[in-house]
């Protein structure tokens, strides 16, 4: 069974309740009226192989039971109640927060909790963890809340631009050597850990590393004309700055205020930790092309981010770093897992 036949199979067996892909995502396809929604999401401590063979010891929301890096994305509609079934197994107190709203709860080391929440107005969220400075979210709890407006599938918010496609670029840093000392001396020790003492080594992007990148969810890829949405997201600790090539990408969200007209259009987008922004990237024939670009010409642009050392992995291993490929003129093999959901289920 193809996947995409699984993921309807699975939606009209449990409407409302939590499909698990790759990704965890809650099924969801433009409705007319709200629905309840539920996901079990497990703070779970593992270790993750970096782009080098690393294993890195982090914090996840995992939603199948494996260590996932970053947590599940979860896509509703406005109206939606949400209940995130927070089953924490860490020694620690773990939050769960939705970044740029009020929609905040905890969970004791070693206990679990059942959260219920409205969803917030149309957009793209950061969930993770606020407390210890930083240090719990980068250390791995944080992933991707979508809210698409109800009953529309090719727009971020109703009156925004429309997108064919639409994907996530959730940023994320790893410093091994906090890992390390959790698993030395306990889940507990993020609460005695400096921020200033964070030395990242691996910039992730949905938690891969270029050339890692190659992956359905994280390139991007359509023919001319046919736009794309990119969900990005910094739940990282230093200033990102993504360089799209091929186009300029116009800005249509920045940190939840929308911009229905007048977009600028940028080809680098400043990126602060917890900053998230959407942008459209036009997938036009690019304009300074000679001969000018025939209709099903293929061409390949990075997006890499302009924080230099953000290239490297393991402190100089180029390029295996925050870069992710834009393939122009061609549809992907495999649509990502936001589109698979919003344009194809029933
Ligand atoms: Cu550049």
């Amino acid at each position: 069974m193809q996947r995409r036949q699984f993921l309807r199979a699975g939606a009209a067996l449990t409407a409302g309740c939590a499909v698990a892909g790759p990704l965890g995502l809650l099924s969801w396809s433009p409705r007319a009226e709200a629905a309840n929604l539920s996901v079990t999401l497990t703070a779970r401590r593992g270790n993750v192989t970096m782009i080098d063979g690393t294993q890195a010891t982090l914090f996840t929301f995992s939603h199948n039971g494996q260590m996932s890096f970053p947590g599940a994305t979860l896509v509703c509609q406005e109206g939606d109640t949400l209940t995130v079934n927070l089953v924490n197994q860490l020694y620690t107190r773990v939050a769960f927060k939705v970044g740029g709203t009020a929609i905040r709860t905890t969970v004791n080391s070693r206990s679990s909790r059942a959260f219920s929440f409205n969803a917030p107005a149309a957009g793209t969220y950061l969930y993770y963890d606020d407390q210890n400075n930083g240090v719990n979210r980068i250390m791995g709890l944080h992933g991707a809340l979508i809210v698409m407006p109800s009953g529309i599938k090719n727009r971020s918010f109703s009156g925004g631009p429309t997108f064919v496609r639409q994907y996530k670029w959730l940023l994320g840093n790893v410093d091994p050597v906090w890992g390390q000392q959790v698993q030395s001396q306990g889940d507990n020790r993020v609460t005695q850990i400096n921020p200033d003492s964070f030395m990242p080594r691996y910039f992730t992007i949905n938690g891969l590393a270029y050339e890692d990148t190659h992956e359905y969810n994280t390139e991007i890829s359509g023919h001319y004309g046919e736009a794309a949405l990119v969900r990005l997201l910094n739940a990282g600790g230093m200033v990102h700055s993504p360089h799209f090539h091929g186009n300029h990408v116009d800005i249509v969200s920045v940190n939840h205020q929308n911009f229905a007209s007048n977009r600028k259009k940028k080809d680098v987008v400043s990126m602060f930790p917890l900053d998230v922004r959407d942008v459209i990237f036009p997938f036009n024939p690019p304009p300074d092309a000679w001969p000018p670009v025939t209709p099903n010409r293929m061409q390949h642009f990075p997006m890499h981010c302009h924080a230099e050392m953000s290239q490297t992995a393991g402190g100089g291993l180029y390029p295996h770093g925050m870069h992710a490929p834009i393939v122009m003129g061609m549809a992907p093999a495999q649509e990502s897992d936001l589109n698979q959901t919003v344009n194809n289920l029933p």
